[in-house]
């Protein structure tokens, strides 16, 4: 039983490992200013589920913005901005999310 105890502490330890105690989520708000009809924050959206590390969309339609929560380990603010240019929604942070 030593062995598996041993082995317990090792699994828990490469758990510990991969997943990075310093990753945090963080919020940033996007301005889309091209959302002009009740379609376009589906397409927004889409685009940036895409990406890896997001884990929140909040549209906010009649705002013109999109808020997005992301672990920043896997990724950051210009990639969120590429991914929603990409689909044809040009945005700029609202404010710098570091
Ligand atoms: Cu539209």
């Amino acid at each position: 039983m030593k062995n598996l105890k041993a082995m317990l502490v090792g699994v828990v330890a490469a758990v510990a490992l991969t997943a990075p105690a310093w990753a945090s989520p963080q919020t940033v708000t996007l301005n889309v200013s091209g959302m002009t009809c009740e379609a376009c924050p589906i397409t927004v959206k889409k685009a940036l589920q895409k990406v890896p590390g997001v884990s929140k969309i909040d549209v906010l339609y009649e705002k013109k913005q999109v808020v997005v929560t992301f672990d920043d380990s896997k990724t950051n603010t210009d990639a969120l901005v590429k991914a929603t240019t990409n689909a044809g929604y040009p945005s700029q942070p609202e404010k710098a999310s570091n």
